[in-house]
């Protein structure tokens, strides 16, 4: 048998000055309880080193810098790094990060960085679907302007060889499109690793507000499900700089189940052992995508509307 204990580690509201120092020693000390408590890999939330600042209508970008990082590690994050090799714990972190190309283009990213039990990078992910506006709207008590303060990622949804099993990433707003799960389900993901900072108050409908809740879980059990994964959400939940936001952290097993779930809105960890085989009792059967997936009728409804199916969907 194939097990990763897994911890997902929801953090409490991160304010608006708390400084990198003082989230890493947050970050720290959920590690070593993840390390204490037996886990393989420590999961933390979407933009763990700071508050969420896409909050704020900012005239120049450039003045947002600090909410970035320019080089992953860096003098802040280097702690982790050691710490994780040190404990024998890989981790999972979210953070801004900001670049500049070869050409001199610089990049806006919203990033989850994996790394293994040896303090070393194994991959990084983009965030693919940026939520929010572009511009400042007046209108709402708080701004989710994601889609100014970030650029898209074009890569989609990898997965990667690792903790002795197929892991892949999504950030938040991806988790609610099924396509997110399904991709890296047809590349044989057994564990997905989902940040999210999810405002209960949804300005554009609020009478999606009491429904949070049963969306973030509804959605991920889904793609647990669907496409015979474990799948680990971990929010940063609770009252920050006024915004209050969803937590309800959870471990998924493939049977679309709850294995385990965050009771605070506060820094908390929540741990599973998984067993990884235990994916094949959905792909092998009722979701054995080479059996019953149908590719040939993917390709009819494609070549119907003139688009090109995804690489090897074609016969
Ligand atoms: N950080 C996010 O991506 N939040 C979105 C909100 C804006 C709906 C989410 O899907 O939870």
């Amino acid at each position: 048998m194939r097990h990763i204990t897994v911890g997902a580690a929801q953090l409490g509201p991160i304010a608006r000055d708390e400084s990198r120092p003082e989230v890493v020693a947050r970050l720290l000390a959920l590690m070593r309880d993840a390390a204490d408590r037996g886990c393989d890999l420590v999961v933390f939330p979407e933009l763990a080193l700071t508050t969420f600042f896409p909050r704020w209508a900012i005239d120049n970008i450039t003045d947002a810098d600090h909410w970035y990082e320019t080089e992953m590690p860096g003098p802040d994050t280097q702690p982790l790094f050691n710490e994780a090799a040190l404990l024998g714990i890989g981790f999972c972190l979210g953070y801004a990060e900001l670049s500049e190309d070869d050409a001199g283009v610089t990049h806006r990213r919203n990033i989850y960085l994996l790394v293994g039990k040896d303090g070393e990078t194994i991959a990084k992910f983009n965030k693919v679907h940026i939520p929010g506006h572009e511009e400042s709207e007046s209108w709402r008590p708080f701004q989710h302007l994601e889609r100014y303060y970030f650029e898209a990622g074009d890569d989609g949804f990898g997965v990667w060889r690792a903790f002795g099993g197929n892991i892949g990433m999504a950030i938040c707003n991806d988790r609610r499109w099924p396509e997110t799960y399904r991709e890296m389900g047809l590349q044989g993901v057994e564990m997905v690793l989902i940040g999210y900072n999810t405002p209960l108050h949804y300005a554009p409908d609020p009478t999606q507000n009491a429904l949070a809740g049963f969306h973030n879980h509804l959605v991920m059990q889904s793609g647990a499900y669907q496409n015979g994964t474990f799948v680990v959400g971990v929010a940063k939940g609770g009252i920050e700089e006024g915004v209050d936001s969803l937590a309800q952290t959870v471990i998924i097993a493939p049977s679309g189940q709850i294995i385990a779930q965050a009771i605070t809105t506060g820094d908390e960890l929540i741990v599973a052992r998984c067993d990884l085989d235990f994916c094949k009792t959905y792909t092998d059967t009722l979701f054995d995508f080479e059996h019953y997936r149908m590719p040939e009728h993917y390709q009819r409804i494609s070549n119907q509307r003139g688009v090109t199916p995804p690489e090897g969907d074609a016969e």
